[in-house]
């Protein structure tokens, strides 16, 4: 069996209001649901089942403290020249950083190849069609967008599943930070 597998941290409650708060503005757009809400540590893709479960085991030796994250800013990703992406930054984190590559660390140790694109810390908000309004607004309102330092206690294994509506993201193992 197939897995569709990522390594997420996932903002509190309150974050996620705060997040939720800014979704409007922008025709034909996919705002994201309150349990979509991540920042992808480690995007892995299609694995069988006994691959998915040693990573989920290399996962378990990572060791890694507790820090504090903040929200900042928003901006926008684009492919072939469009916009694709709204999303909501963090401020600069050494910590975060340092968890991402021994989240790294942990999936090459399981098999899994290297990551070659550049960690871009970020929270997704809307997924863009290409008849989206202008995000210019949005980008022009929410630049500034702030949240008290949250901690991050624990990241998760998560599986997604692809349908119609969107995707459902599944937490399915949460690893503790010290
Ligand atoms: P995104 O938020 O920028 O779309 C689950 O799909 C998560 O993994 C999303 O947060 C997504 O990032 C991230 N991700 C990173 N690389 C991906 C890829 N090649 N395909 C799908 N999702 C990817």
């Amino acid at each position: 069996m197939s897995h569709r597998l990522f390594v997420a941290i996932k903002p509190p409650p309150d974050v996620i209001d705060m997040l939720i708060d800014t979704m409007e503005g922008v025709d034909n757009v996919r705002w994201q649901g309150e349990d979509q809400l991540h920042l992808t540590l480690r995007f892995i893709g299609e694995v069988d089942t006994p691959q998915a479960n040693d990573i989920a085991d290399a996962l378990g030796s990572v060791r890694a403290g507790k820090f504090d994250l903040a929200i900042r800013g928003a901006g926008h990703f684009e492919k072939k020249g469009r916009p694709h992406t709204l999303w909501a930054g963090v401020a600069p984190s050494r910590a975060l950083i340092q968890l991402q590559q021994s989240v790294e660390s942990a999936c090459r140790s399981a098999g899994i190849a290297p990551e070659t694109r550049v960690f871009a810390p970020h929270v997704t908000l809307a997924r863009l069609s290409g008849r989206a309004g202008d995000i210019a607004p949005f980008l022009a309102q929410h630049g500034a967008l702030r949240s008290e330092p949250f901690t991050v206690e624990r990241f998760f294994l998560v599986e997604s599943t692809l349908s119609a509506k969107g995707a459902h993201y599944d937490p399915v193992v949460a690893y503790g930070l010290s």
